[in-house]
């Protein structure tokens, strides 16, 4: 081989990095045009039981019922009463004003920080409504909703953001990370992805022992990136672990596009290799994720192991109240989403079928907005952020340690325990 030849060779096998693109940029106009909606009859429903590689379209294609026409259409149209769609609906109107009302609360001070779902309120509204309350939670920090649907009190919600003398979690944590083993709630943690080894790991446990209940977990698209996902995966597919393992896909992770952690495929493929059934489903479209909510719980209830949920919606929002979107993405990206508000689209059903009226919404708005702001008031009454009551300092000494080791109560003795 001559010289030259050697040089050619090492040009054409020369790799070239590739970073992937966003959606938009401040300096560009958003374009989701390359995103397929197919109708809803296009997604067979199979037997809950069925094989992972025999479904694998689903992992591929997009669960819908609403369609167009804001009527449900194929084989995936859950059987709901109005009155429960109409549950649904008020559950995701209550959040959204309590998110309005916190975030506010926060840019006047009143709180250190908070962060909103806007946008993506059926996907903890739905899972939620779909679940028995006997299952498990494990949730990431944005599906305040499930709280909401098992009835947690707003005031203690509101509290635990204050951090005020009614926050049961005595100060320890963030606005925001709740925590409620009356509700099957788990305490949120800070350090993304650890959830989703802990729900399989309570489910293993729930199999173990034999009973019927269901661990579920949520994760967003950047978190997929973390290892502890593949952790959970591994074990909850060894062990045919009784969970729903979710990805929230709401299009960005903070300033980062979901392209940086999808590899160019969809997240929901990534379990076929695990033999887990994965799942691509309108995560604006209440029907549609409450249908294959109901189908993942009845096959893991069943025997036949995890599920692993991809819900396709958007961040309309800011990540929190640290961050402003308008400095890393087009500007109104929200207003290009194809697939609608949340809200609006069950709005729009319940209208379409007779069972609801632009007056009846405006009035349930108000209702709501009174009650989040009577709600907020009784919260302050409990103690404000820079003023308190807090829990005493002490307070952090207490429910650790059955018997506390001598150097802590040492400590606890010098601030005066
Ligand atoms: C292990 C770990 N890595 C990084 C962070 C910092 N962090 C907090 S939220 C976040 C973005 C997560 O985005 P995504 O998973 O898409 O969830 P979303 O906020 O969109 O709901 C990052 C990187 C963290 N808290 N924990
Ligand atoms: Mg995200």
């Amino acid at each position: 081989m001559t010289d030259k030849q050697t040089v050619d060779t090492a040009i054409q096998y020369q790799s070239k990095l590739f970073v992937p693109q966003a959606s938009s940029r401040p300096e560009t106009t958003p374009d989701f045009s390359h995103i397929e909606i197919p109708s809803p009859i296009a997604s067979q429903r199979p037997d809950v039981l069925s094989e992972a590689v025999d479904i694998q379209d689903l992992a591929y294609g997009l669960v819908r019922v609403l369609g167009d026409d804001h009527l449900v259409a194929g084989p995936w149209a859950p059987d709901l009463s109005a009155d429960k769609l109409l549950l649904g609906l008020r559950h995701m109107m209550h959040v959204r004003a309590f998110d309005n009302r916190m975030f506010k609360m926060q840019r006047q001070g009143k709180l250190s920080f908070y962060m909103k779902c806007t946008g993506e309120e059926a996907v903890a509204v739905a899972q939620g409504m779909a679940l028995k309350s006997s299952d498990m939670l494990f949730p990431s920090y944005r599906q305040q909703g499930l709280l909401f649907v098992r009835e947690h009190s707003i005031v203690d919600m509101m509290c635990q953001c204050l951090s005020n003398a009614k926050d049961n979690i005595k100060g320890r944590q963030m606005p925001i990370f709740y925590s409620s083993k009356k509700h099957n709630f788990f305490s949120l943690s800070g350090n993304l992805a650890t959830q989703y080894s802990q729900a399989v790991g309570w489910g293993m446990a729930s199999a173990y022992k034999g009973e019927d209940q269901v661990a579920v977990s949520w994760v967003g698209d950047g978190t997929t990136a973390a290892a502890d996902v593949y952790h959970a995966l591994v074990f909850g597919s060894t062990y045919k672990a009784p969970v729903i393992l979710n990805v929230v896909n709401n299009q960005w992770a903070i300033s980062t596009p979901q392209s940086f952690a999808s590899t160019g495929s969809t997240f929901a493929a990534r379990s076929i290799g695990l033999s887990i059934p994965g799942i691509r489903v309108d995560g604006n479209d209440f029907l549609a994720i409450y249908a294959v909510t109901q189908w993942a719980a009845e096959r893991a209830r069943k025997g036949g192991g995890p599920t692993f949920i991809e819900l396709y919606t958007y961040r309309t929002e800011g990540h929190s109240t640290s961050d402003n979107p308008d400095a890393y993405r087009g500007k109104n990206e929200a207003n290009f989403w194809p697939l609608g508000d949340p809200i609006d689209r069950l709005k729009q059903h319940l209208i379409a079928i007779g069972q609801w009226s632009e007056e009846q919404h405006q009035a349930l708005q108000s209702e709501l907005t009174d009650d989040i702001t009577k709600d907020w008031k009784e919260a302050l009454a409990h103690g404000s952020l820079d003023n308190g009551p807090h829990w005493p300092v002490t307070s952090m000494f207490e429910d650790v340690f059955k018997e506390m080791p001598p150097h802590l109560v040492k400590q606890s003795k010098q601030i005066g325990a």
